[in-house]
């Protein structure tokens, strides 16, 4: 996957060549490129911003110098994302659809919005949450982490993303490692019991606990089996 970044602030992607992501790109399984539409501005300034036409407070994202720079690369077939709070809310479902595509654009904003326009180049509009950030750096970062993890090869055998929270559907069960008592705070007899199917059990009915105790409408679009029924009831 082909991944390029417009913003004013390259540097805010260098924790995307750390840990499993950084490997990734080691490997050639992604591409991160970062591009300045602040280099493509037409004025001797280069802003990249000005004020919005009918007044208002707040600084607007120019057409030109996004246009400008978007030429300048290729990106037939691509996604293009802009972040943005008024668009629609990232999930793990949205990250498992973009994780399939061969290119994504992400278009970063500062200050207080985007000129219309630059929507016209824009096939997805996506926010990070109900809440409104100084710059759409940070949410692209997450997201990128969210979708590149789902590539084949990124997590490694070590890790998968089969069990996730929100990928099964259900909230991850409670998970241990050693030692067995820790300060006096025990493992689960039965993760230590070996009996495969009765930790299969355990782990279900803890998931299917922890979605309905915390987030009851992931259990709305989940097919809940005869078994995770009898396991809800007890
Ligand atoms: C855009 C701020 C629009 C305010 C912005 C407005 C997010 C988010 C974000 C910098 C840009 C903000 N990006 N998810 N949440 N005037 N980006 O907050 O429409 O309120 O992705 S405005």
């Amino acid at each position: 996957m082909k991944i390029d970044i417009l913003s004013i602030f390259p540097e805010m992607f260098t924790p995307l060549n750390q840990s499993m992501i950084g490997k990734a790109q080691e490997k050639g399984l992604i591409t991160i490129e970062t591009h300045d539409f602040r280099d493509f501005a037409d004025n001797k300034q280069r802003h990249v911003d000005d004020m919005p036409y009918g007044g208002g407070q707040g600084m607007l994202l120019m057409p030109q110098p996004i246009f400008d720079c978007l030429d300048n690369f290729p990106h037939e077939n691509a996604r293009v994302i802009l972040l943005d709070p008024a668009g629609e809310t990232f999930s793990q479902q949205k990250a498992k659809e973009l994780s399939t595509e061969n290119q994504l654009v992400f278009i970063c904003g500062h200050y207080e919005g985007f000129d219309e326009r630059i929507k016209t180049l824009v096939t997805d509009e996506i926010s990070l949450g109900d809440y409104v950030l100084t710059g759409g750096e940070a949410a692209a970062v997450v997201m990128i982490d969210a979708i590149t993890r789902l590539i084949p090869g990124v997590l490694g055998k070590e890790a998968s993303h089969e069990d996730d929270s929100f990928s099964s559907g259900l909230l991850e069960y409670p998970q241990y490692t050693r030692p067995e008592d820790f300060r006096g705070l025990k493992v689960p007899d039965v993760l230590l019991s070996g009996h495969h199917e009765n930790i299969r059990k355990w782990r279900l009915k803890e998931s299917l606990k922890k979605t309905m105790e915390r987030r009851p409408d992931l259990l709305e679009t989940y097919s809940l089996t005869q078994e995770a029924r009898d396991l809800l009831k007890h």
